[in-house]
């Protein structure tokens, strides 16, 4: 016999019961959506191959005969550390000069990607065992000190390049967070490079090498300093950000025309001049490692940026008079903007089965106590 609506299949049903039979389909239906939301998940997840190489590219031959590779100056070998799991998840590379900076980036970050650390952990230096850099890691951010001048950062890239190599990184991004002095700029000002020049204002690094000079292309990544940029917000921000050309130097005192080292054969006219010259031509900040950052990132095939803060104005004097206050206060600036890249590029990369997977407690931050991460 047909049911109220006349067709069979309800036939004799009440409307209560259409209902609930209406409610249960509908849970069923939510139900199956939900496992096949989490199988696509899952396939995804099975689909991402883990990578054979890494994209670094123009390494030396030679890494493939080192059974194992020693990153001396870092403390790590590849015989006693598992580089694709440790550090396979690496996509940024941040750098600055002291170790104390740098751990209080990775903290910055880690509240900036929503990772969690139980309120008892702290985060570890992993680069403790070679005495000589400071390293964090922070998810797929890693937070680098690199000391002072080219030799030192050198030193460290060769060693953090070829350790990515190793872990199969995919695509990093090398950024560097320093200090600078400025010319003709307001102290506290951030500075983004646009091109890192030697003293003689050429974009190269030098090397000498089995007595010869070789040069290599000191050529920042363009797009990467204009993202940068773009990422300033001049109403919101309580510092001005400014791109322009920088100088790298061997030295602080001399080679960046200061009166007030132990040695100076110059005099005040002619710092002016040359600071007046070199602002003509698009110079705004002095360094010690851009070159030398620039050039082992691009043969490398890395893309890399240099964001600095400014110490000084040089062009009313040599020395740091700023309290010390207001440097720390003003050191967070590059980081601000560098945060802001990282936790764009973040959301950008990642699906969001990736971004759950990171929120939970920072599986892949390398905690003091962990004995491996
Ligand atoms: C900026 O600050 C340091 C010198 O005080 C040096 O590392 C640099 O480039």
């Amino acid at each position: 016999m047909p049911g109220n609506c006349g067709c069979n299949t309800c036939a004799g049903a009440s409307p209560c019961e259409l209902n609930r039979d209406v409610c249960q389909l509908k849970e069923l239906v939510r139900s199956q959506g939900k496992q096949l939301g989490q199988l696509v998940r899952h396939m995804k997840m099975g689909c991402k191959k883990p990578p054979k190489e890494s994209t670094i590219k123009g390494l030396s031959p030679c890494l493939k005969c080192l059974q194992p590779d020693v990153l001396y100056h870092l403390g790590m070998d590849t015989a006693t550390m598992d580089f694709p799991k440790v550090f396979g998840d690496v996509r940024f590379v941040c750098m600055g000069g002291t170790a104390e900076r740098m751990e209080r980036f990775a903290y910055k970050i880690m509240k900036e990607l929503s990772l969690k650390l139980n309120p008892a952990t702290t985060l570890r230096n992993m680069a403790e065992p070679g005495h000589r850099y400071a390293l964090y890691k922070v998810g797929p951010v890693l937070c680098v000190s690199h000391g002072m001048g080219c030799p030192s950062i050198s030193i460290l890239l060769h060693e953090l390049i070829k350790m990515l190599h190793h872990a199969k990184c995919q695509d990093p991004v090398f950024i560097r967070i320093g200090t600078c002095g400025g010319i003709g700029i307001e102290p506290g000002t951030v500075v983004i490079s646009s091109e890192a020049l030697d003293g003689m204002l050429n974009p190269y690094y030098e090397l000498i090498v089995q007595g010869k000079v070789v040069l290599y292309s000191s050529k920042l990544d363009q797009c990467l300093a204009n993202e940068l940029l773009s990422l300033a917000i001049p109403c919101e921000d309580e510092f001005c950000t400014i791109i322009g050309k920088t100088i790298c130097t061997n030295d602080f005192y001399e080679g960046q025309t200061r009166l007030d080292g132990a040695f100076c054969d110059y005099t005040n006219q002619s710092k002016t001049a040359y600071l007046q010259s070199v602002q003509c031509q698009g110079v705004v900040n002095f360094d010690m490692e851009s070159t030398a950052f620039a050039a082992l990132t691009n043969r490398a095939n890395i893309r890399s940026a240099v964001v600095s803060m400014c110490i000084v104005n040089r062009m009313e004097g040599d020395q740091i008079l700023s309290p010390p206050e207001c440097l720390s206060e003003w050191e967070k600036r590059p980081q601000v903007l560098v945060a802001r890249y990282i936790r764009k590029e973040f959301l950008k990369r990642d699906d969001d089965s990736d971004t759950e997977a990171y929120e939970e407690v920072c599986p892949s931050a390398c905690l003091e106590g962990d004995k491996a991460i």
